[in-house]
């Protein structure tokens, strides 16, 4: 044993250590290797590209390296004379870990994530298609290891010198807070916002060690620092609301009209029910979508309700019935939770069931949530043929995204299609330039750009519905169309204020917060038009009415056998057929007369509907589904 505080001597010790060539050829294996295997992870699974040198490659590198520098330090003080053992099996760990996670990528396009390890063995892909996922390239991820053993069984000739504990503290608390300091000043250079979009961007920005971090923090906070307990009072809440939704009497208008079909629905990007039946200087805006209308059913008082996921929060709307989560997005929050929802329902009928976005898999953690939801088959941007002349805005324009994404459908079987287009997303300036339709006074505004970008998607649903004909599918198919949500942020919509006529208060923005339902079943010929309010939480319970099937753990309502309607919006505003209230002025208005409700004339509601969204709030937190529940 040596003496403790001997450090002249310790210092001499690693000194020592340090030339000794064997001991440096380990560190320096050590760091090579793995820099050299995270940096081609990032870059194999297609993250990263380009030269090094560039941001973000450069800040991902450069952190990665301070990560390695954190991890050694922390061996360096926890293990004396097995540090080089120890520093092989961390090795040899991380490495297992970056070979599940290459794996899980090349298949589902982001790593692994703790909500997804959780339930592994539904998602893992295996046998042959782990060969099949495999590149020859991929050697590079084990190849430091047999330097290090071999370096090793050398050791146990040489021996490894022991360095007292107060010498590793001092030395191990420097670099790791060197290596700390360097992390955080990286994490805060980086896009830190697009984090809340896409995780695969804080592998690109930050390397995939810190991804995993980041994902481990997010977790804890969600899942072990949180009470997750189902209570029975929990339950009780949940069975309860289920109970009292079941003695509401219902009618059997259109039920099972559409039994059998196939189902196409579209949810399309921005789009906000004024475009439709609407006119600039005498032409439409949305010929296609106002023909559509002459023989769809037309919901005109319908709303999309959000939250802090917005297009993945009304996706998860429509087919699950349950309202987003009460902040962030639902499908990064609640990845690992059980649904019942209508891809799983209608692949309990025989059906297969696709999903289509022309945009990155990892973006609102889609491709993990989609195995959740229940979709067979995601087919993203890197399944499109893209070619320059066809993109718009973010990625592959609307007009060949849906005939591509028709394609790939087997039409030998009945089938569920969820297609979610892109074009038109906010800022609308691709459309800029575009000629196709004149906005008139509008031209060169943002608003102006909205509307190009409507006319272009009103044009790329009249191909595909053209395209629908021409297969014999438009009359064996059930086509629900719905917008995501609104156009534009309340404080840039000066224009179509302008262009509707109304003015900048509350009342009237919540007023024009709705979205299209349009809805067209096998032979409707005569067009309706629905004016019950609902919202996106209905499009589930509609759809399934049509169909012909039971959705119990809906908590949406079938808008073609509902008595009263009404849509409860993330925030806590709620309207009803004959009010709105607005939650941040704590107040209701009449919708017609814009006159000023008297508390009593709504209590009641707003007890029921701030219920409606504890219920939802519960179920998503306490993964209720997950349990045996008495819901019928
Ligand atoms: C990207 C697209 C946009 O995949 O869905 O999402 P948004 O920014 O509208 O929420
Ligand atoms: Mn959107």
């Amino acid at each position: 044993m040596k003496p403790i505080l001997n450090n002249g001597k310790a210092n001499l010790n690693i000194n020592i250590e340090i030339i000794e060539p064997q001991k440096a050829l380990y560190w320096i294996a050590f760091f090579a290797g793995f820099l050299i295997k995270l940096t081609y992870f990032n870059y194999s699974v297609g993250l990263n590209f380009g030269s090094i040198l560039t941001s973000p490659n450069s800040r991902m590198f450069i952190s990665t390296f301070f990560f390695l520098l954190l991890v050694a330090a922390i061996v360096f003080v926890l293990f004396n004379k097995k540090r080089y053992i120890a520093l092989l099996v961390v090795d040899v760990l991380i490495t297992i870990l970056l070979v599940a996670d290459i794996l899980y990528f090349r298949y589902y396009r982001c790593p692994i994530t703790l909500p997804v390890l959780a339930q592994i063995s539904l998602v893992a892909p295996a046998g042959d298609s782990i060969n099949v996922l495999l590149n020859p390239t991929d050697v590079i991820l084990i190849l430091e290891i047999p330097v290090l053993l071999r370096l090793l069984f050398l050791f146990r000739k040489s021996g490894v010198k022991s360095i007292p504990f107060p010498t590793r503290l001092v030395t191990g608390v420097l670099v790791a807070a060197i290596s700390i300091g360097a992390l955080r000043l990286f994490y805060k250079n980086s896009d830190i916002p697009m984090f809340n979009y896409d995780r695969n961007y804080v592998a690109k920005e930050l390397g995939i060690l810190y991804f995993h971090v980041h994902d481990v923090q997010a977790y804890v906070n969600e899942n072990i620092l949180t009470n997750k307990v189902l209570t029975k009072e929990d339950k009780q809440l949940i069975e309860e609301f289920y109970a009292n939704k079941s003695k509401v009497p219902k009618t059997d208008n259109y039920h099972g009209i559409a039994q059998g079909k196939n189902l196409i629905m579209m949810q399309l990007e921005s789009f906000q029910a004024f475009l439709l039946n609407r006119e600039i200087d005498g032409r439409e805006i949305t010929p296609n979508l106002n023909k559509l209308l002459k023989e769809s059913v037309f919901f005109e008082n319908f709303h999309y309700q959000v939250g802090g996921g917005n297009t993945s929060d009304a996706e998860f709307l429509s087919n699950n019935s349950l309202y987003p989560a009460q902040q962030g997005a639902v499908y990064f929050r609640y990845p690992g939770n059980t649904y019942h929802s209508l891809p799983k329902l209608l692949k309990k009928q025989g059906y297969d069931t696709y999903v289509f976005h022309a945009y990155h898999p990892s973006f609102w953690n889609r491709a993990n949530m989609y195995k959740a939801v229940g979709f067979d088959k995601f087919y993203s941007s890197g399944d499109f043929i893209t070619p320059a002349e066809e993109i718009e805005g973010w990625g592959l324009g609307d007009k060949s995204f849906l005939l591509q994404s028709l394609e790939k459908i087997d039409k030998s079987k009945p089938f569920y299609s969820f297609m979610i287009t892109l074009s038109s997303h906010y800022a609308y300036g691709s459309f800029e330039d575009n000629d196709e339709f004149d906005v008139g006074e509008y031209e060169g505004t943002t608003f102006g750009n909205y509307i190009k970008a409507a006319h272009y998607v009103d044009s790329a649903i009249g191909g595909f519905l053209e395209e629908l004909k021409k297969q014999g599918l438009y009359d064996n198919t059930l086509l629900v169309f719905y917008g995501d949500h609104h156009a534009f942020p309340k404080d840039k919509s000066e224009d179509m204020q302008h262009f509707l006529g109304i003015d900048d208060s509350e009342f009237e923005w919540l007023k024009y917060q709705k979205v299209p339902l349009i809805i067209h079943y096998p032979g409707l010929k005569n067009g309706e038009v629905m004016d019950i309010t609902g919202g996106q939480i209905d499009i589930l319970p509609t759809v399934a009415n049509l169909m012909g099937f039971e959705v119990p753990y809906a908590m949406g309502k079938d808008l073609l056998n509902s008595e009263e309607g009404y849509a409860i919006l993330r925030g806590g505003s709620y309207i009803t057929d004959s009010y709105i209230y607005i939650s941040n002025l704590g107040e209701a208005f009449d919708k017609k007369t814009g006159r000023k409700l008297e508390e009593k004339e709504y209590e009641k509601d707003f007890e029921r509907f701030e219920k409606e969204l504890e219920v939802s709030d519960t179920i998503l937190h306490k993964n209720a589904f997950k349990y045996k529940l008495n819901i019928n």
